[in-house]
């Protein structure tokens, strides 16, 4: 059975996309399943092209660096070709309605004058990324589940009407999945493309700049260390984050300490600890020898002997062979 998940390279990569994601798919990795950099889908809204091609590295490095497989791992447009030629079967077998409906292309294009039409496609490039490769699972948040349900009905229509070509792909949603949220607005998630950096760790960050973020996070006048997400969620969310670097619970971790100031500090220590080796193993692949270009290009051809048989008979079945 293979699991397929990606990380787009939106910005750089960060706590909550590690200790939600990243992590685990180091931790829980099948023989088959497969990790990849997205960076197709970073185009969707205004990029620069530099950025991006720095970015998708950097994803890809501390992806390898946090302990994802090597063997499990690929670059989205290194197979351009293959993904761009089953999306353009699968934009013929979606209907515009489906597109359209889709809510985060509803939310995303909400209030802007221009919109690219990628924004309202990358759903079917989705689709195509998951059926390429006959994921059977794809762990994703609420979030994305609408995207992976337009999967399973399009790999069912194409079946249906061409012949059988696809897995039909189905969401799950991570058991365990952390959501760590922002340091400064902790009513949101941590996210990539916040605009106050100030409120988000990234992996690559150093030591003092990691204290320095979490000596700042936003508590509350309670002064009261207790897990009560709802009423507390700034020291909830510390307190999740030290749970999970050190792999135990929230409350636990409140059990232990008694003031803000020494949950920070604690905060910043279990972080430090968790993310220096990542950040030194990184920093090396992304400084040289040619050892991530190896990886990703060895990434890239097992991906296309992977998929190539698939596509083929997708093409044949809908008579463009
Ligand atoms: N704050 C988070 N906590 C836990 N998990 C998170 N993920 C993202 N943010 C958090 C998980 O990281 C994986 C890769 O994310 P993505 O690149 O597909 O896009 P995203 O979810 O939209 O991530 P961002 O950081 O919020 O980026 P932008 O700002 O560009 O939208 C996913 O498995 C995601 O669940």
């Amino acid at each position: 059975m293979i699991r397929l998940s990606g990380i787009t390279p939106s910005g750089e990569m960060h706590l909550g996309n590690y200790l939600g994601a990243v992590r685990r798919w180091a931790a829980e990795s099948g023989p088959e399943d497969l990790y990849f950099v997205s960076n197709l889908h970073a185009m969707t809204t205004h990029h620069e092209p530099a950025t991006l091609r720095r970015l998708t590295r950097h994803q890809l490095a501390v992806m390898i660096a946090a302990g994802v497989p090597g063997d499990a791992v690929f670059v989205q447009s290194d197979l351009i070709n293959e993904h761009m030629a089953l999306t353009w079967l699968l934009e013929c077998t979606c209907t515009f309605g489906e597109a359209r409906r889709m809510v985060q292309f509803k939310e995303k294009s909400d209030g802007r004058e221009s919109v690219r039409l990628g924004l309202l496609t990358y759903p079917v490039l989705m689709a195509s990324d998951i059926l390429l490769h006959g994921a059977a699972e794809v762990p994703v948040g609420n979030d994305q589940n609408q995207h992976v349900e337009l999967a399973r009905t399009l790999a069912r229509r194409f079946n249906a009407n061409y012949g059988d070509a696809f897995v039909v792909p189905r969401g799950v949603l991570p058991e365990t999945a952390a959501r760590v949220r922002d340091l400064t607005v902790p009513e949101k998630k941590m996210s990539k493309s916040a605009s106050d950096v100030g409120g988000i760790i990234y992996v690559l960050d150093e030591p003092d700049t990691i204290r320095r973020k979490l000596r700042r996070a936003v508590t509350d006048g309670m002064a009261d260390v207790r897990y009560a997400p709802d009423e507390q969620p700034g020291v909830a969310n510390l307190l999740e984050i030290v749970a999970a670097c050190t792999d135990t619970s929230p409350t636990a971790v409140a059990d232990g300490i008694d003031s803000y100031r020494d949950l920070k500090e604690a905060a910043a220590e279990a972080v430090i600890a968790e993310l220096g080796p990542v950040r030194e193993r990184a920093l090396d692949l992304l400084a040289g020898g040619g050892e991530l270009d190896k990886i990703r290009s060895a990434g890239a051809e097992r991906a296309r002997d992977r998929s190539r048989d698939r596509l083929a008979n997708a093409l044949h079945l809908a008579g463009v062979d």
